[in-house]
């Protein structure tokens, strides 16, 4: 951002994000009005729906089935640390109570209540920190003028004041950081729909910080992280790769790091999108995401009545029963003295080093400089054998091995 001040965190930012780096997994919600359709959180877009039409489905949505303390105590049951969930996405449809505009859950919906505010408090009961995903995009905002690449169908007039619109998210953000208690932080998305535009992002970004100096906030904008963001994130991609395409191309900087996938290949809930992941494929992108020093943000997006589909819910509880038994070789960690291979990945703490064998079906496995490190064993305490080789070391794996992760633990010296 040209003219921007520069940025300096404040303590408490400073510490949240070394937390942040250390919870290492999350669950990512999709959920508005838009599930009613039960085709993903892009079909007002897709279906090229004016807002004549999309309106028809707040007086749908009645999630009679929602309980905060059951999604909660699921994102525990999985291992995860923090929840982060759609205020808004870029429907323009708010899911809590804001005074801003009557498009919101509360005035718009027979359910008439305010999901976030249940979900704030209980996140605080069971010890999960919430964080706010916020789109800038807005499908629906009259005051979203010029439009951008997307949303064109909606039939709004062709004028607006944007200033006017920035005005109205500042005010809706400043309802999320005022009235939910101490917020993980703000999950930005849609910058990409007008690349051009002035956002005030600056002004956005002090306003979030002035409020709560702990909340991280991160921007979605698949480009290199702006003056003020607090960590970095890829879409569907590894730090540093960007083969979906919604990612900058690069790690840039020293900020904590995280990436987002979903379990099948939809964000908001798809009736028919069957293309599920295994538990096996999940176990093994949080590791490798710990490998490469970050958090991995894992979708699930609820159906209309507010309850998580079995599929998922079986699968995240399954990821859970690894995390309980491996979880000190991920929590906690960072990147580890090797960068991550076609094999595996490792991660370290202060005092130890993992190596995480993903990928490899022979006995031997030469790894390059690990630093000074000894006795290494499995996770049960089994001896693993290890010996010099060139720079580095070579291990000979158990027989015996998880097909899954075979972890190797290491004592530095
Ligand atoms: O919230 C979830 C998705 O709805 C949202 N991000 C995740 C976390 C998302 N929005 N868009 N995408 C995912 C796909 C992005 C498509 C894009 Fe483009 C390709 C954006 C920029 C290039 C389509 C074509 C939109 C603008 C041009």
């Amino acid at each position: 951002m040209a003219g921007a001040q520069s940025y300096t965190p404040a303590p408490e930012n400073l510490k949240a994000r070394e937390w942040f780096q250390d919870a290492r997994f999350g669950m990512f919600i999709h959920w508005g009005v838009y599930s009613v359709l039960e085709d993903g959180e892009w079909v007002m877009n897709n279906r090229k729906m004016p807002i004549s039409e999309y309106e028809k489905l707040p007086p749908k949505f009645n999630p009679v089935k929602f309980n905060a303390a059951e999604w909660v105590a699921l994102a525990k049951a999985a291992g995860m640390k923090y929840i982060t969930i759609t205020s808004k996405h870029h429907d323009g449809f708010a899911m809590f109570a804001t005074k801003q505009s009557k498009w919101n859950i509360v005035d718009a919906t027979p359910y008439k209540r305010d999901p976030l505010k249940e979900l704030a408090e209980e996140c605080r009961k069971q010890g999960i920190k919430l964080f706010f995903y916020h789109s800038h995009l807005d499908w629906t905002h009259a005051d979203y003028y010029p439009r951008g690449r997307t949303g064109q169908a909606s039939g709004r007039p062709q004028s607006g004041d944007f200033n006017k619109y920035l005005d109205f998210m500042d005010a809706q953000l400043t309802e999320l950081l005022t009235n939910y208690g101490p917020i993980g932080g703000i999950w930005f998305d849609g910058w990409w729909d007008k690349r051009d535009a002035n956002w005030r992002l600056e002004q956005t970004y002090r306003l979030i910080h002035k409020l709560q100096p702990a909340a991280l906030v991160g921007n979605n904008h698949h480009v290199k992280p702006f003056e003020g963001e607090d960590f970095q994130m890829f879409e569907k991609d590894l730090p540093g790769k960007n083969t979906a395409g919604h990612s900058a191309d690069s790690v840039i900087g020293n900020l904590p790091l995280e990436t987002c996938d979903t379990i099948n290949k939809a964000w908001g809930y798809n009736a028919k999108d069957k293309s599920l992941k295994s538990t096996k494929d999940l176990i093994q992108y949080v590791v490798r995401a710990a490998g490469y020093g970050a958090n991995f943000l894992l979708n699930v997006g609820p159906k209309p009545d507010g309850t998580i589909q079995e599929e998922f819910t079986v699968r995240l509880k399954e990821i859970g029963q690894w995390m309980k038994a491996n979880g000190e070789t991920v929590y906690g960690t960072r990147g580890g003295p090797v960068s991550p291979r076609n094999w595996g990945v490792t991660t370290q703490t202060a005092t130890k080093v993992y190596v995480h064998v993903l990928d490899w079906q022979d006995e031997m496995l030469a790894v390059p400089s690990l630093g000074k490190v000894k006795n290494a064993r499995l996770l049960n305490g089994q001896k693993v054998e290890m010996a010099a080789a060139g720079s580095g070391v070579m291990f000979k794996l158990p027989g015996q091995r998880d097909a899954l992760d075979t972890i190797i633990v290491l004592d530095k010296q």
